[in-house]
């Protein structure tokens, strides 16, 4: 897949402008955003730039291994600071990326980039690369990068590799196309290694992970009328299960394999009193996105979510789907 040589060349000139710069992950940070940040942030680094890297949330510790992670911070104080440049990562709005409110208080001047894949992404900078075929944000950096016939290092490979591994399950899940795979094929061959990118994501379930997973599964259940399968966990399971919220990142893309349904939904609820549904579908005359959109959700045609108010019975009530 090429970029349009007229938004690479207005990117690296942005870039080439620049001293500080900003680079945002979006909130509950994912291996995408995170491995879009880094690697974009190893790039800046090797040019001299001056890069503050800012989300929301704290970086889960399983994504410390990306080079120079450590430089996240969840500090608000970076935007009383001035920069020329601010970047947002696999992020459709700055609502989903949490900073809408920040950057209308940052100092005026700066240039606004999104670099993205989501379907429903809201085009809301001043320059907006979005591929919405691209499985994930790094796939679009990896295309990127090229177009600027980068100097590759290991360290941006290895960032790129773990957003495309993350956001496709570990090349399984339908957004992984033949691009996807060439992407990742070229990633390894500038030095990713796949297995470490794999053994600090995907392959780096606990005993209480899979406990919590177990749980789900037995309350598999599905709905005739919307050909759909779902199941759901309550904020008592995670405490049972000695499991945290991010234990379930995986058991969507993972219930690919059920063969039963063309929807699949997972029902969570947060410690923060929300329900937060995960859909997937490997029908391409289903948009999940757009149904998620309704609930004040988005996402891609085939992998979606929403987030809203409320305990299960409630929200299930709202929903009459399940
Ligand atoms: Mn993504």
């Amino acid at each position: 897949m090429n970029i349009a040589k007229d938004k690479a060349i207005q990117i690296s000139q942005a870039i080439a402008r620049a001293d500080n710069i900003l680079i945002v992950s979006h909130a509950k940070p994912d291996g995408d955003t995170l491995g879009a940040a880094f690697a974009l942030t190893n790039y800046l680094l090797s040019l001299n730039k001056n890069t503050t890297n800012f989300c929301l949330d704290t970086l889960p510790e399983m994504f410390s291994f990306l080079p120079n992670s450590y430089r996240l911070t969840s500090d608000h104080l970076v935007f009383t600071k001035k920069y020329d440049l601010v970047i947002l990562v696999d992020s459709g709005s700055l609502a989903y990326a949490g900073v809408d409110k920040l950057i209308t208080a940052l100092q005026p001047g700066f240039t606004l980039i999104n670099i993205d894949h989501h379907a429903s992404n809201a085009h809301y900078a001043d320059i907006n690369l979005v591929i919405t075929e691209a499985a994930s944000c790094t796939e679009v950096l990896f295309y990127l990068f090229v177009a600027w016939q980068i100097n590759w290092q290991v360290d941006i490979a290895t960032c790129l590799l773990c957003g495309l591994v993350t956001d496709t399950g570990g090349f399984v899940n339908p957004a992984t196309q033949y691009h996807t795979l060439e992407a990742a094929g070229e990633l390894v061959r500038h030095g990713a290694n796949l297995w470490q990118v794999l053994q600090n994501t995907a392959y780096r379930q606990n005993i209480n992970n899979l406990k919590l997973w177990g749980l789900a599964f037995s309350r598999l259940k599905k709905v005739v009328k919307y050909d759909l399968v779902y199941t759901f966990l309550t904020q008592e399971d995670f405490i049972n299960c000695e499991a945290d919220e991010s234990a379930t990142e995986g058991i969507s893309n993972f219930l690919h394999i059920l063969k039963e349904a063309k929807i699949i939904l997972v029902l969570k609820e947060t410690s923060n009193g929300f329900v937060k549904g995960s859909m997937r579908t490997a029908e391409d005359d289903i948009d999940l996105a757009k149904f998620c959109q309704k609930l004040g959700g988005g996402g891609h045609k085939k992998a979606a979510g929403f987030s809203l108010p409320g305990k299960l019975s409630y929200v299930n009530n709202k929903l009459s789907i399940v």
